[in-house]
């Protein structure tokens, strides 16, 4: 069996690149379907494959360049968000070693309820996160900035940069180098003018949705995974607006603000939502400022739509 990786995938088509095969000096394409109806081993995942995987896969002999995927390797981590509409959860990314998630101070406006969700998805799925600041030539206000300390406190790296006028960018490569990452924010922040500006012949449109791969309506929030002049792997991910939470029961979200741990063992109630009960010492820490207020606002509005999710998509309570 071959072992390829997955650098992108459109209606059931997946891209892999893999070294596999007769010369084993010379990475290529392969071009794959899922062998058999479905991919065994992941039920409830309407991608049963996400790029960044690793899968084992056959090549076909009578079409070069094509094959078919077998099986999936276990993955280290995942970032993946609840799709409301389909009711299944969906992997956006695999096997990361960071994820950098792109914001900007103006246009579009700095929205760190957005951020806030990205930090908690990635904790449930075990991977790593940077905030990267680009447009670092727009004016950063005092809220912003008071954020942003939040962050950094809870040792969430914070970084700046400027992807059009090249600010910040050769720091920034010097922390992602040799680090497969993908980047993920709202649209508009600035993903495709950086990765054009790291990736040589990347090519990605500015301002508007990819045409040259095809990732319209239909095909939204499939990643992309290229391949910069320096090693490691940087994904792009198109077109995130909203990133639903599922994956963890309404009581244990305390525990994916990394500020609000100390305190979870404090409350007269347990278990506690931090919402409604009496003495509540998270609460009581957000009354005397060691818990950042916005970001109680930001916890209290993913328990709601935690509440708010259909019955499923936990199967046990987590070990503290
Ligand atoms: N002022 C400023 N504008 C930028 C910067 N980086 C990107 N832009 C602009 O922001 C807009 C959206 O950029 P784009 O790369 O398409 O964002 P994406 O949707 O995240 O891929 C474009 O008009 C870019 O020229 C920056 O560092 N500073
Ligand atoms: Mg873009
Ligand atoms: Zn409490």
């Amino acid at each position: 069996m071959l072992l390829g990786r997955v650098a992108a995938g459109i209606n059931n088509i997946y891209t892999l690149l893999t070294t596999d095969g007769e010369d084993k000096n010379r990475e290529r394409e392969v071009s794959c379907r899922i062998k058999g109806k479905k991919l065994k081993g992941d039920p409830g995942r309407y991608n049963p494959i996400a790029v960044g995987d690793w899968v084992e896969f056959e090549d076909d002999l009578q079409h070069q360049g094509s094959g078919m995927i077998v099986s999936r390797q276990e993955r280290k981590n995942v970032f993946a968000r609840l799709n409301r509409k389909r009711g299944t959860m969906q992997t956006i990314a695999a096997n990361m070693d960071l994820l950098v998630c792109l914001t900007s101070p103006e246009s579009p406006p700095f929205r760190p309820r957005f951020i806030d969700r990205v930090l908690v998805a990635a904790a449930i799925g075990d991977m790593p996160v940077m905030v990267l600041v680009n447009k670092m030539d727009q004016h950063v206000d005092n809220a912003m900035r008071e954020r942003l300390d939040v962050y950094s406190s809870i040792g969430c790296q914070v970084r700046y940069c400027s992807a059009a006028t090249g600010e910040g960018v050769a720091e920034f490569i010097a922390c992602i180098r040799g680090k497969d990452t993908a980047f993920v924010g709202q649209s508009g922040v600035g993903k495709s003018t950086l990765l054009n500006r790291i990736v040589p012949g990347a090519d990605l449109a500015v301002g508007e949705i990819t045409k040259k791969y095809n990732r319209g309506s239909h095909t939204t929030c499939f990643a992309l995974m290229l391949k910069a002049d320096f090693p490691g792997r940087l994904v792009d991910t198109p077109g995130i607006r909203e990133i639903d939470i599922a994956g963890i029961l309404p009581l244990d979200l305390g525990h994916y603000f990394p500020e609000f741990v100390p305190f979870l063992g404090d409350c007269a109630f347990s278990p506690c939502y931090h919402d409604h009960e009496p003495r509540c010492a998270v609460r009581d820490a957000v009354d005397d400022g060691r818990i950042h207020a916005d970001r109680f606002e930001s916890y209290l509005r993913i328990l709601e739509q935690l509440r708010n999710n259909a019955p499923g998509y936990v199967k046990e309570r987590r070990k503290n």
